[in-house]
């Protein structure tokens, strides 16, 4: 009996192994210059308390209708013993993906969404959420290129983002998404959500048209989502899935 539970417990360990190196996602944050760690994926969630929505799988989503795509596997459901990381409008949001993150071709897109009332109870699929910065296709063709993914992994796989400094005091959360399109017709999208409470004198929010719920924001038929991008030597536009990122003027 015990040494077939250890036998498991080395299966486990080495199943964990391997997922950690092929995907991943955000880790940990320096939100205005504090450190948090998020949820631990594969551990159970009883007793995790962290200012991340509780996400299963390193795994990417293959599907942009795909019902968890808001905040990840089981990230929609509601939360427990979530926390916050209080930050004022214009702060600094350092997001850690696991280092080295494996993937280089691709968008790299931050979110944010108003949960009017505590983020918590929050239905994230019910969200409204704008897009606060996104880089693509940075310099270079599709195939060879530079790519906001890659420019993420050369800075120790982690994103800097600012906080629009108009952006309205409240409860938000903040979503971080890769789109990892190094796979011909077949994307993978990584997102991870966390809970911000945003102080200051800010009274800025975005209007409808910058305004999006996941799923649908995004369809297979966007062309920065069903992309080929070895038959685009010599592209050097791509056009990143979403809507226009308000900027807070
Ligand atoms: C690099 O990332 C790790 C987390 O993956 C973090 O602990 C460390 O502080 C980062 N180093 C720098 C120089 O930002
Ligand atoms: C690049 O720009 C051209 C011309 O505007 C457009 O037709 C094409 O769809 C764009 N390609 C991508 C991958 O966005
Ligand atoms: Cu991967």
């Amino acid at each position: 009996m015990f040494k077939i539970s250890a036998a498991f417990a080395t299966l486990a360990a080495l199943t964990q192994v391997s997922l950690v190196t092929a995907h991943g996602g955000v880790l940990s944050y320096n939100i205005a210059g504090t450190t948090y760690n998020g949820f631990v994926p594969y551990n159970t969630p009883v007793g995790q308390s962290s200012i991340q929505r509780e996400w299963d799988t390193y795994d990417p989503i293959q599907d942009p209708t795909d019902s968890y795509m808001s905040c990840n596997t089981n990230g929609a459901n509601l939360g427990s013993d979530q926390l916050y990381a209080t930050a004022a409008s214009g702060s600094t949001v350092i997001a850690y993906w696991n280092n080295p993150w494996p993937h280089t071709i691709g968008p790299i897109m931050v979110y944010m969404a108003n949960c009017n009332g505590d983020c918590t109870d929050a239905t994230t699929s019910d969200l409204e959420w704008f897009k606060i910065e996104e880089a693509g296709l940075i310099s270079g063709d599709q195939p060879t290129g530079v790519w906001g993914m890659g420019e993420m992994v050369n800075d120790n796989s982690s994103w800097t983002t600012s906080i629009p400094s108009s952006l309205a005091a409240g409860d938000y959360f903040i979503r971080h998404e890769l789109l990892a399109i190094h796979q011909s017709n077949v994307p993978q999208f990584y997102m991870e959500c966390a809970q911000l409470k945003i102080t200051g004198s800010g009274t800025a929010s975005p209007s409808s048209e910058y305004l999006v719920k996941f799923p649908g924001a995004y369809s297979m038929s966007d062309p920065g989502v069903d992309i080929n991008i070895y038959g685009n030597s010599g592209v050097t536009n791509y056009t990143i899935p979403g809507p226009a990122v308000w900027t807070g003027n």
